[in-house]
């Protein structure tokens, strides 16, 4: 049975991964799943925004510890490599935005997961932790990457040395979630955040995430030469000029993605 849901509606894509009893602990087979799951969005034009959820009480208590201990498992560089870093990949090369419905414990790979998405929506039960360290790990699948860009340096070292769950309200007020709701509440919220990102121009969304990754890289004057760049790309768009007319109507636009 599939351990990795993925359901398409009113533009939205949402990926659950299902396997409530371990926490959502990932498999081998999981992360094949959500690998050919964001794969699949990818090439499906008519998606606009997708929401990465966890089902049950947890968003995802990272890899399954237990099938480590399996005589045959995958050494643990040759695992990351080939495994977690091509999902991790595949989130950041998206051109849709990923909407993180943080339902629960999101740790070790599973925080990894919530840091890749470009947006978090948090439960107020919710956590993440850089379990790596307890069990003698380091952060991975772009854990150094990211935590340091979404919270600053100092709480980063914080998090990945002493390995302490980060509780939804602090994320908050470090601005690693864009909004903490009541658990009922988080996948609606998600989705509703998803639904205003599918009512977009998709050509700038895609442009603008890609750019911000980028930015990472880059100095002020490569920056001002890429904004200009894609500039170019976006004013080509009909829906830069489904835009300006739609302002100069009054009315909404009407985005087709062209
Ligand atoms: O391939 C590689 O190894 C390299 C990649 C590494 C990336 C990583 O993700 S390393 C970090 C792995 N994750 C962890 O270390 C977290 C382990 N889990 C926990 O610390 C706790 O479960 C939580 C803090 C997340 C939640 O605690 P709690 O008390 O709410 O729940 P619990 O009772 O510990 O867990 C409930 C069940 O889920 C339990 O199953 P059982 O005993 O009732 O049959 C538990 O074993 C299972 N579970 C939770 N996390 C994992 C897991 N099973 C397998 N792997 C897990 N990671």
């Amino acid at each position: 049975m599939a351990d990795v849901r993925l359901e398409v509606a009113d533009r939205i894509a949402t990926i659950t991964l299902d396997r409530p009893d371990a926490l959502n602990a990932l498999t081998v087979g999981m992360k094949g799943e959500l690998l050919a799951a964001f794969r699949a969005v990818a090439r499906d034009r008519a998606v606009r925004a997708v929401v990465l959820t966890g089902a049950g009480r947890a968003f995802c208590a990272g890899q399954d510890l237990k099938e480590r201990l399996e005589p045959d498992a995958t050494p643990l560089a040759v695992e990351v490599r080939e495994r977690y870093n091509p999902i991790i990949r595949a989130m950041r090369d998206l051109d849709q935005p990923i909407v993180g419905a943080i339902n629960g414990v999101a740790a070790g790979a599973g925080a990894s997961l919530a840091f890749a998405c470009d947006l978090r929506v948090a439960a107020e039960t919710a956590t993440f932790a850089l379990a790596f360290g307890r069990i003698g790990l380091v952060p991975d699948s772009g854990a150094t990457w990211f935590l340091p860009r979404l919270v600053g340096p100092a709480k980063a070292a914080e998090l990945a040395l002493l390995a302490d769950p980060l509780t939804s309200a602090d994320a908050e007020r470090f601005g690693l979630v864009a909004r903490v709701v009541p658990v009922a509440d988080v996948v609606t919220e998600a989705r509703a955040m998803a639904l205003r990102l599918a009512g977009l121009a998709p050509r700038a969304l895609a442009l603008t995430k890609h750019a911000l990754d980028r930015s990472w890289g880059q100095d002020l004057a490569a920056s001002l030469d890429d904004e200009a760049h894609l500039q170019g790309i976006a004013g080509a768009t009909a829906d830069h000029a489904e835009g300006l007319a739609a302002f100069v109507e009054k009315r909404p636009p009407r985005f087709t993605g062209e």
